[in-house]
């Protein structure tokens, strides 16, 4: 219990941020069928961080007590998040200040922390040290924080709240909180390309760059049409429609290419960086495919089931707006049913590596993530 309360304190930490206040100023297409809402969690609280130490009931399959995901997470995540907090101290100059605190606000509000933790576990499976794959962990983070600023704004899903916190726009305005995700989206390429420790990099010596340029064009690619961008046209196109008409595969698709594509290259993009076949970075995409898509199952569940207070979003919201979920194609117990067939699935592609206990830590996290309170 004890290692739990210290890893929750430190997990709790606020940045010492300003909330300037500018005016908004934003004309993007509307998209139709967003009613506002009114139900939002108190925004004095961050549960997003806090969920391993918040989880109330333990994991449920034994690959997960196997592996201690708190411990892992006490050992591995302050050098994550010293990363971050140091990310932008190269861009930070008085004319920037507006624009760093709106990034910095965003990326160190909290959230589970989950595609670096990927990156960390998948070069541990292959043995290598977290260095090399250390700015990949923050390139990640920096972009998922720019699709959640922009998924926000009053043009996509019209949020109030995020991580348990007013969403950049609503401190930053729109203008400069659109602005902030651009910044992100680009800082997170130049990480990525510049602070990647060439010497640390796995595989044959002559191959190093070619392994970085192969990350770096899978990062664009995770983010392109056939990425978060793509399946987030496709989802507002679905919101516009009866969710009777929207059909699973319909689902499928937003989800593979908007949450899956990301969780694709944090293990891909780390393998590569860890020296790893084709066939075992593909291996490791199939695992990531199918836990991405039980993540968007669990997070349908959650909309349902949990409280906005313990989500740090707004709850309830898929129905409300008769959003097409997993939970209203295939029930409450078929979704549930679905995410640990995917989760199953997905850990049978781990073991096609033959790398025995070395994937238990990418096993845990898959099992974390239909397990989880928020
Ligand atoms: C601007 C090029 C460009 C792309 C952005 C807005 C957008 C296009 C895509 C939306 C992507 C999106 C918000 C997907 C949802 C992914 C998801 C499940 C988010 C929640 O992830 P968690 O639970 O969040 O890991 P925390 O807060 O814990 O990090």
């Amino acid at each position: 219990m004890a290692p739990l309360l210290a890893l929750l304190t430190l997990l709790l930490l606020p940045p010492s941020l300003s909330l300037l206040r500018l005016p908004a100023a934003f004309h993007g297409p509307r998209c139709p069928h967003r009613p506002h809402l009114e139900r939002h969690p108190d925004p004095g609280r961050a549960p997003g961080i806090a969920l391993f130490a918040e989880t109330e009931s333990p994991p449920s399959s034994p690959q997960a007590l196997a592996f201690d995901l708190p411990a892992y997470l006490s050992l591995h995540l302050p050098s994550v998040t010293s990363a971050l907090e140091t990310s932008l101290a190269d861009q930070t100059v008085p004319e920037t200040s507006t624009i760093t605190s709106a990034m910095l606000y965003s990326l160190l509000a909290g959230g589970k922390r989950i595609r670096p933790m990927l990156c960390l576990l998948t070069a541990d499976a292959f043995l290598r040290p977290h260095a090399a794959v250390l700015p990949l962990a923050v390139a990640v983070e920096m972009v998922h924080t720019m699709s959640l600023i922009h998924d926000d704004l009053p043009a996509m899903d019209d949020d109030d709240y995020r991580r348990g916190k007013p969403t950049c726009h609503k401190v930053y305005g729109e203008d400069v909180a659109i602005l902030a995700g651009d910044a992100l989206l680009s800082t997170a390429f130049a990480v990525l390309a510049k602070r990647t420790p060439r010497g640390e990099i796995g595989g044959e010596e002559g191959g190093r760059e070619g392994r970085l340029l192969d990350a770096v064009v899978r990062l664009g690619e995770a983010v392109s049409a056939t990425g978060l961008a793509g399946g987030q046209v496709m989802d507002l196109q679905c919101e516009g429609r009866p969710s009777a008409e929207v059909s699973v595969d319909d689902l499928k698709w937003i989800h593979t290419h908007k949450t899956a594509k990301l969780l694709n290259i944090c293990v891909a993009a780390s393998a590569v960086l860890s020296g790893a076949s084709p066939p075992q970075v593909r291996s490791l995409e199939l695992f990531a495919d199918k836990v991405g898509l039980a993540f968007q199952v669990a997070d349908d569940i959650l909309d349902v089931t949990a409280s906005s207070d313990a989500l740090g979003k707004t709850a309830g919201k898929d129905e409300a707006t008769d959003k097409a979920t997993y939970v209203r194609k295939l029930g409450l117990d078929g979704a549930r049913e679905e995410a640990e067939r995917l989760v199953r699935e997905a850990k049978g592609h781990l073991d096609e590596l033959g790398f025995g206990g070395r994937v238990d830590g990418l096993k845990a996290i898959a099992d974390f993530i239909i397990d989880r309170k928020n």
